[in-house]
């Protein structure tokens, strides 16, 4: 394959891509290193789906909802079948569910993709009904469990549950997680990608003390929120809800589910005034917040401009991200970095610590676009292609040379290319 390949031959490898990842009723993000269903992938896979075949799309996002908990949760892996090619499985989170799955959530991207799927009219009546109540109840599990009482703010018990797991503002709240006397184990990521391009050890002992501690409490969601020794504040997960909780109370509008639109009403402003306490002021952007030390992170992240999608921005703090936006623009020929380029913390290969993810990007772009920024958003999207021209459908990408980096042939990265070459 030549450096530079044209658009429309990227356009039929996206699609051989999600054929080739597709398991039937559900998709892997990509083969080997992620042989489950993982959540936030599965939305974008819809997303994907949509324009090839919408059926499938709608599909997707019922399997994953079939995994859904009695007490709402929508878990971050669902293990429809045994693969010992993946660590932790589900002997190791031991939730005891059917089908097994994880025992944290995942961003909720399900009712952004829902609505896509709706508006199109590739679903109505009964099944966008049910697909409707799957994604209310998530939406009032988040506020129950993952919901910080004093802020409003949504916050993780687990850097997985965010889906951007080693980006440098969980160092601080990780470290307080005591590793001492987890179980043995053996990680499988790394016989499938560079370690450099993977979290550290030390990250992965502390991750699994997590899981563990989840264990002791009986996954109780409740219990997950009020004693986890992590659970931190993040502007991602309450941007994304935000936004969901939008789709959500027009396709609950659509579908005559009143009771659902007006449960939106009351979350709603709680959850802005949420966004507004994860702003610092000492850095200018949103920020984690720390919820057991009331510490800021420090620093620039991808989901610092993710506050846009939660449309409630002020003059004020919008100018300070876009001030951010064109100090980072001006220096990564491909935007959005996952971490700011001039923290000591950033890591231009490494995971989520700067790396470009297209899905992020595809948000990003969507928050500028919602906020009528369409430079910034063109610019987003822009980059995002270049980077899959040059580069191909991998898991991540540099944001300084735009290397492809961690896996290939990935789920995301091909339905992101597909949604936006196909027109959105
Ligand atoms: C843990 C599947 C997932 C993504 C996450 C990404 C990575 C898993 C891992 O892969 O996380 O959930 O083992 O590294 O960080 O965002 O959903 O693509």
């Amino acid at each position: 394959m030549s450096a530079m390949t044209s658009a429309q031959d990227r356009d039929q490898e996206a699609t051989a891509i999600l054929s080739a990842n597709d398991r039937g009723s559900f998709s892997v993000p990509t083969k080997g290193l992620y042989p489950f269903q993982w959540n936030w992938d599965s939305a974008f896979a819809a997303l994907g789906y949509i324009h090839l075949a919408p059926q499938r799309a709608v599909t997707e996002l019922e399997t994953l909802a079939a995994a859904q908990w009695p007490d709402g949760m929508i878990p971050h892996i669902v293990f429809h079948r045994p693969d010992p090619g993946y660590f932790p499985g589900p002997e190791v989170w031991g939730t005891g569910t059917t089908p097994p799955t994880s025992g944290i959530t995942q961003p909720p991207v399900f009712a952004i993709a829902l609505a896509r799927i709706a508006e199109r009219g590739h679903a109505g009546g009964e099944r966008l009904a049910r697909l409707v109540s799957a994604a209310d109840r998530w939406h009032r599990w988040f506020f129950a469990a993952r919901r910080d009482e004093a802020t409003g703010a949504i916050g993780v018990v687990h850097p997985w549950e965010s889906g951007r797991d080693n980006m440098p503002d969980w160092d601080g709240p990780l470290a307080a997680v005591s590793a001492e006397g987890i179980k043995p184990f053996v990680r499988r990521d790394l016989g499938h990608v560079d370690a450099a391009l993977r979290p550290t050890q030390e990250q992965y002992e502390r991750y699994v003390a997590l899981v563990e501690f989840g264990q002791k409490v009986g996954w109780d969601q409740i219990r997950l929120r009020n004693e986890c020794p992590f659970f931190v504040g993040d502007p991602g997960m309450t941007a994304i809800l935000i936004r969901a909780e939008r789709d959500l109370k027009r396709l609950a509008a659509s579908t005559g589910q009143a009771d659902i639109a007006a449960g939106v009403d009351e979350r709603l402003p709680v959850l802005l005034d949420g966004m507004n306490a994860l702003w610092s002021d000492v850095i200018g952007a949103y920020t984690t917040l720390d919820f057991r030390t009331g510490n800021h992170g420090d620093g620039v992240s991808s989901a610092s401009f993710l506050g846009f999608l939660a449309e409630a921005v002020s003059r004020e703090k919008a100018a300070a991200l876009n001030a951010h936006f064109d100090r980072l623009a001006a220096r990564c020929r491909f935007m959005v970095p996952s971490y700011d380029l001039e923290s000591p913390a950033f890591d231009e290969k490494r995971y989520w610590r700067g790396p470009v993810w297209l899905v992020v990007n595809w948000l990003i772009a969507m928050g500028f676009e919602t906020s009528g920024d369409t430079a910034r958003a063109e610019r987003v999207r822009a980059d995002s292609r270049a980077l899959v021209e040059k580069g191909g459908f991998y898991e991540y990408f540099s944001p300084l040379d735009g290397a492809p980096l961690g896996g290939g042939d990935f789920t995301w990265t091909a339905a992101a290319w597909l949604d936006w070459a196909r027109g959105g």
